[in-house]
């Protein structure tokens, strides 16, 4: 079995991001469906740091463009700080969410540490959606739809500039898998700063195996992964615990081959998993699925490859 570097696992148990309560409870539902022994279970040295504090949800309507900002802004502070300091002490955070607003902090941090260390960022964003909303063009007003449009400069100085500078990553940083919701003004950004986009339709001709090999080349030894990993990114048939499905999702196939190729890059370093939300799932086969997932970004594959 490969070694892995130890991991901590960060409960950030929020739902200020998103437009459905709920999400707040996915860091435990993921430890009750067993993510830190399936994880000891793979040999890593894991430590849960159990959840961090922050704001309660005051479920009021957004003000200019944004629901909720400070509440966000206080979540991703905290989160920022606590993902830092595991890569400092030379652990992979594994940030359970909560919704997705969180990325802005834990990407904020690894774009930092990643700096310092002259290693070479990647992101890779399983999602439905692109998350690349502005206050001007967002639907909604939830900041979990822009949390890669801050990530790249584009957003409230209090999210963009979370870790001094911006913008935290370059567009050309991220690359995107299983998307089929883009917002009509958000699509134009997208193509704007070109951000680059496998979606459901390249997945539908290319196949997931060249999908992946296009997502992962050029990764190489200086390479630190980051993964962000939205559960609607999955099909709701398999994944109906969220709060944003979209039809027409990655099948289970498709998500183990996801995970199996990510493991053998060897370069994970961090992961997002983000979303979860129990009070719509069924009876926690959502966070069940990802445990499974997780296993296999931690080298479990269904033949004797290890
Ligand atoms: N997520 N594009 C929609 C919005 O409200 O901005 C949905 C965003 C969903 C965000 O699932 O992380
Ligand atoms: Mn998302
Ligand atoms: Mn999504
Ligand atoms: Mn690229």
């Amino acid at each position: 079995m490969a070694m892995y570097s130890p991991v901590s696992l960060i409960g950030v148990p929020t739902d200020v991001g998103a437009g459905h309560r709920g999400a707040g409870l996915g860091p435990d539902a993921l430890r009750i469906a067993g993510l830190g022994d399936a994880l000891t279970a793979r040999g890593v040295d894991v430590r849960d740091l159990g959840n961090l504090a922050g704001p309660r949800n005051p479920w009021t309507a957004p003000v200019q463009g944004y629901r909720h900002l400070d509440e966000v802004v206080a979540w991703n502070r905290a989160l920022m700080e606590a993902t830092y300091a595991e890569l400092q002490a030379g652990r992979m955070p594994i940030m359970l969410g909560g919704d997705h607003c969180l990325g802005i902090g834990s990407i904020t941090a690894v774009a930092r540490w990643c700096r310092e260390q002259g290693k070479d960022l990647r992101v890779l964003w399983l999602d439905a959606h692109s998350d690349f909303n502005t206050s001007e063009v967002t639907p909604s007003g939830n900041v979990h739809g822009m949390p890669v449009a801050c990530l790249c400069g584009l957003g409230p100085d209090a999210l963009t500039r979370l870790g001094g500078d911006a913008p935290a990553i370059r567009p050309q940083q991220v690359h995107q898998i299983g998307i089929r919701s883009v917002d009509q003004e958000e699509k134009r950004l997208i193509k704007q700063h070109q951000v680059d986009v496998y979606d459901m339709r390249y997945i539908d001709e290319a196949g997931m195996k060249r999908t992946m090999e296009a997502a992962l080349a050029g990764i190489d030894a200086n390479t630190h992964l980051h993964v962000s990993f939205d559960v609607d990114f999955l099909d709701p048939s398999i994944a109906p615990g969220v709060g944003t499905t979209v039809p027409g999702g990655v099948n289970y196939r498709e998500a183990q081959l996801v995970m199996e190729m990510i493991a053998d890059t060897g370069r994970m370093g961090s992961l997002d998993i983000v979303e979860l939300n129990p009070l719509l799932d069924n009876r926690n086969a959502t966070a069940e699925l990802a445990v499974d997932l997780v296993e296999s970004l931690f080298g479990k594959s269904t033949l004797m490859r290890d």
